[in-house]
């Protein structure tokens, strides 16, 4: 009889937000006390359990295959477990990981084990990947690691897996959680109601990842799993879908279904919310406690340049007021660095933040993240900072450092404007401040606020930097020491 094969999936932590909260510099040259704090901060962040489960490992690792053992690494929280047999190690590859992902990848392979690499980065840039793996998955994994795990029994395994069209997600396929370790998480009540975006915000890729027309999965099924899910774990549930009232009537059936199982959740959604008064009233029902909405812009001619059109400005304030008054706290992620923007932008920004009171604003530097139009038309104006065949310089910061040039404003007044408004923002506080005033959820409004004053002042740092070595003319790139 052959023996059990061994499959172990593997995530990777980024550097930025709850996984790393890391100066993108050399620590070591600033002043050894505030390198003592900075290194207890980051271990209190790690230990305070801000992180979740990747939902992707969970779903791959849930196939059952007859003679496959399937395990989960999270490398957040370990080492990569060299002292046993792995016939097959899968990484789950972002692009912001990417290089991070190879090195791995190339590591397995000189000691004999096969690697098979998946996930959004594999999808955009498959080419990149070729050299540092035996197999590459394309695309939604959901049939095809069957179909990889298989091949693995009959010792069959193809160089690459890819499907002509997207899973149907109306097939129930339910997830387990016997792979992870519960306790890590601040969570494990991961749900995806749908996938695929119909709109077409510039900066985004997720309809190349997951398609234009949004594919729902059957509402009884989700509702079963949530049934599932609250027997083992009670904490919140995380309804990981890029908009949840992406279908208005759908999202409303869903979640009047949802009230009687008195669950608590997030998720994100649009400001659209704020105007879907019977859908906002079944959302705050069902257990809603926050949501993340991307407002991305308040200047009208930035939302027009970045095609982000779905969002009327007039209607901005309305929404979040409605919103929170339903009882929900609010994470706001503003992009500032738009094309429309300008130095006046700033001041705008911290204006709607008081109005409207949001909990917790996010404001991140736009990121061209490779594969998007806009990286695209960057490139072909001339403005991004790194070089564009090196896709993996552009790695996900939190705000920590600049990749483009932004339209109308100089480079140094750009950083300067971030920096002030960054300080206005995020401060001890309005972070109490907002905690007290949250609809719910007020200590961890209050924590996310307190967590971002140290991020923020991160990046302040880190963009100083940058700055000065542009000023002793030093090329911008990446030491592998960064990764
Ligand atoms: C929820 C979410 C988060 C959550 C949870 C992340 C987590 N721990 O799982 C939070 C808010 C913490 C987060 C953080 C970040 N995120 Co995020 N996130 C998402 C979101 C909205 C859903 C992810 C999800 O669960 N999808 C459901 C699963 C089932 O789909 P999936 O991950 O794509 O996996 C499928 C395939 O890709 C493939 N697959 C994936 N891995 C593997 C591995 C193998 C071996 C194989 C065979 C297949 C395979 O099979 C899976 C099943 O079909 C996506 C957008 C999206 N629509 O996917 C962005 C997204 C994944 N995030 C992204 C980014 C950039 C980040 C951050 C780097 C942001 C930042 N600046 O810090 C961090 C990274 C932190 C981290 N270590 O993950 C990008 C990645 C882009 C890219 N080119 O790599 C996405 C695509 C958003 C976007 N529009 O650009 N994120
Ligand atoms: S940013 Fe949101 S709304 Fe825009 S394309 Fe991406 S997922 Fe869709």
């Amino acid at each position: 009889m052959p023996r059990q094969k061994n499959v172990l999936l593997v995530f990777l932590p980024s550097e930025s937000g709850v996984d790393g909260a890391r100066s993108l510099y050399d620590e070591k040259r600033s002043n050894p006390l505030l390198r003592s704090f900075n290194h207890s901060l980051r271990s209190l962040i790690k230990q305070s359990q801000f992180a979740i489960p990747p939902l992707s490992l969970m779903i791959l690792s849930s196939l059952d295959v007859p003679g496959v053992e399937q395990s989960i690494c999270d490398m957040r929280f370990e080492e990569f477990p060299f002292d046993k047999t792995w016939d097959l190690v899968g990484i789950s590859v972002q692009t912001g990981m990417a290089r991070k992902a190879f090195t791995l990848a190339d590591q397995l392979r000189s000691r004999g084990i096969a690697v098979v690499l998946g996930g959004a980065h594999v999808t955009l840039f498959t080419d990149s990947c070729k050299p540092h793996a035996d197999v590459l998955v394309l695309g939604e994994a959901d049939d095809l690691w069957k179909e990889v795990l298989t091949d693995l029994t009959t010792e069959r395994l193809k160089p690459l897996y890819q499907s002509a069209n997207f899973p149907d997600l109306n097939i129930s396929r339910p997830v387990s959680k016997r792979s992870l370790v519960k306790n890590r998480y601040f969570t494990t009540n991961l749900i995806q109601t749908g996938r695929g975006c119909q709109y077409n915000c510039d900066f985004c890729n997720v309809h190349l990842l997951n398609g234009h027309t949004l594919r729902r999965r059957a509402i009884a099924d989700v509702v079963s799993e949530v049934e599932r899910f609250k027997l083992h774990d009670q904490r919140i549930f995380f309804f990981v879908d890029d908009s949840i009232n992406a279908d208005p009537l759908y999202a409303q059936e869903l979640f009047r279904q949802l009230i009687p199982l008195k669950i608590r959740w997030f998720g994100q959604s649009t400001t659209t919310l704020g105007q879907q008064h019977e859908l906002l009233e079944t959302f705050a029902r069902s257990g809603c406690q926050a949501l993340l909405v991307g407002i991305e812009s308040i200047e009208a001619k930035s939302r027009h340049a970045h095609k982000k059109n779905q969002n009327r400005a007039g209607e901005l304030v309305c929404a979040i007021k409605n919103i929170r008054e339903a009882g929900i706290s609010l994470y706001g992620s503003f992009i500032y660095g738009l094309d429309g923007d300008t130095l006046d932008t700033p001041a705008a920004i911290l204006d709607f933040i008081n109005q409207t009171k949001l909990d917790v604003p996010g404001i991140n530097i736009l990121r061209p993240i490779p594969g998007t139009k806009v990286f695209e038309r960057l490139r072909e104006e001339g403005r991004l900072l790194f070089d564009p065949l090196d896709v993996t310089a552009y790695r996900y910061s939190f705000g920590q450092e600049m990749l483009y040039q932004p339209k109308n404003i100089p480079l140094d007044a750009f950083v300067e404007s971030y920096s002030l408004l960054t300080r206005q923002v995020f401060s001890i506080k309005n972070a109490l401040i907002r905690g007290v005033r949250a609809p719910q959820a007020k200590s961890a409004v209050m924590l996310f606020n307190l967590f971002y004053a140290h991020l923020y002042r991160l990046s302040r740092h880190d963009l100083q930097q940058q700055m000065e070595k542009k000023h002793t003319k030093k090329p911008f790139c990446h030491t592998p020491n960064n990764f």
